[in-house]
């Protein structure tokens, strides 16, 4: 098989390719990026040179740059995670997100029409769902949760999946989406909570903390995403939506509060500045559709896979510290310095 990732030299994506090009050396690994700000060739590092892998830079917005490499590559499958994917950017600059979030996937659903891709794989969040409330914790999403979002971000990723669901519909065309939890794990970009908070930590700067820190997160390590979308992508029913998520809920404290246990720093780092507009208060996920119809099921339990995380970020301190060093420090000046 030939298959087309897009988003690969960003956080998921790039687990996604090294996972995938290690897994089946028989199929074709193509990875399409912009390279933006939270685009890393780095990341990429582990697959370059391999038989089975090549990148392409390219936007999946350019109509006619889509067309032209879906002419040349004749590609199978399509597993789509290239997105502005950051809440708090989306606040700040909410028409990015339209353009790629919703014209890039409808770019890319057009060209899988016309040269008639097997399957069309959507990486979606749980944030269509809006958020859930702190004081009812027998409540969790299921793919039967109407669409409620909360920021510019969420939005533009729950209208690109009623695009994909209409493409299914209208079109015949063969399609599946995933929508996942938070994700941590290795090259995950410093904006995060999880790595904003090691490496600040780690230079012993201010963990600015939204709020009171009570809103709560759903944790999943990047590689039982990567695990879940391998199955759907090969064992998913088309047409379908399946949840993703492995029943690790943090507050935001608590998650912080590990990270300085581990790193030996003391809690008077924690800084409690302005809520993020419009913060969602929870997100929990039912992956019952995952678990009884694919046999899914995460390896990762939180408190273990925060650890080495941690660990992660200690021994690839190169990999961080070259971002923060960029871009980023213009954008973290505006966001966390001249507030
Ligand atoms: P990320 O920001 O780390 O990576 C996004 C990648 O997409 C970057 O490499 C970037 O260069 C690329 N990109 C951006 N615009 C592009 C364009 N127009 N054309 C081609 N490439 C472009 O994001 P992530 O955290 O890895 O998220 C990947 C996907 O998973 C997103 O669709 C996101 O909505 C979804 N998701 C993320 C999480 C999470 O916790 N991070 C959870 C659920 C779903
Ligand atoms: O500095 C911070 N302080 C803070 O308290 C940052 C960056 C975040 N937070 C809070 C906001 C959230 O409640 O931590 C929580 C997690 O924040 P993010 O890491 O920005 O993630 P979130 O907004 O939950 O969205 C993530 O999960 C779902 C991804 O960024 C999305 O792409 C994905 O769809």
């Amino acid at each position: 098989m030939k298959i087309l990732v897009t988003g690969g030299a960003g956080f998921i994506g790039g687990n996604f390719v090294h996972y995938m090009v290690n897994k089946y050396p028989e199929d074709m690994i193509v990875n399409l990026d912009l390279l933006t700000y939270a685009g890393n060739l780095e990341t990429c590092k582990p697959v370059e040179g391999k038989p089975n892998y090549k990148f392409v830079k390219g936007d999946i917005a350019d109509r006619k740059f889509i067309f032209d490499l879906f002419e040349k590559e004749k590609f199978d499958v399509v597993v789509n995670f290239a997105a502005e994917s950051h809440v708090d950017r989306s606040i700040e600059d909410p028409e990015s997100f339209v353009r790629t979030n919703v014209m890039g996937t409808t770019t890319l659903l057009d060209a899988c029409n016309q040269y008639g891709i097997k399957r069309y794989h959507q990486v979606s969040t749980d944030e269509v769902y809006g958020d859930l409330p702190l004081d009812r914790p027998d409540l969790f999403f299921t793919e039967e949760t109407p669409l409620h979002t909360s920021s510019p971000y969420s939005s533009s990723k729950a209208a690109a999946d009623l695009f994909v669901l209409a493409y299914h519909r209208t079109y015949g065309l063969p399609v599946t989406i995933s929508r996942c939890s938070n994700n941590y794990g290795p090259y995950h970009f410093p904006e995060k909570l999880i790595p904003l908070m090691i490496s600040r930590a780690l230079a012993d700067e201010s963990l600015p903390v939204y709020g009171t820190g009570e809103n709560v997160r759903d944790w999943l390590h990047v590689y039982d995403h990567c695990v879940a979308i391998d199955l759907i992508i090969r064992n998913g029913r088309v047409g379908e939506v399946y949840n993703v998520g492995g029943h690790n809920e943090r507050t935001n404290l608590q998650v912080v509060k590990t990270i300085l246990k581990a790193l030996d720093k003391p809690e008077s780092l924690i800084k409690y500045v302005e809520d993020r507009k419009g913060h969602d208060l929870r997100y929990a996920i039912d992956p019952t559709k995952l678990e009884t119809e694919l046999g899914w099921k995460p390896k990762y339990n939180f408190d273990t896979g925060i650890q080495q995380t941690i660990q992660w970020y200690l021994d690839n301190k190169e990999w961080w510290q070259n971002i923060l060093s960029g871009e980023y420090q213009n954008y973290f000046q505006k966001m966390y310095v001249d507030k």
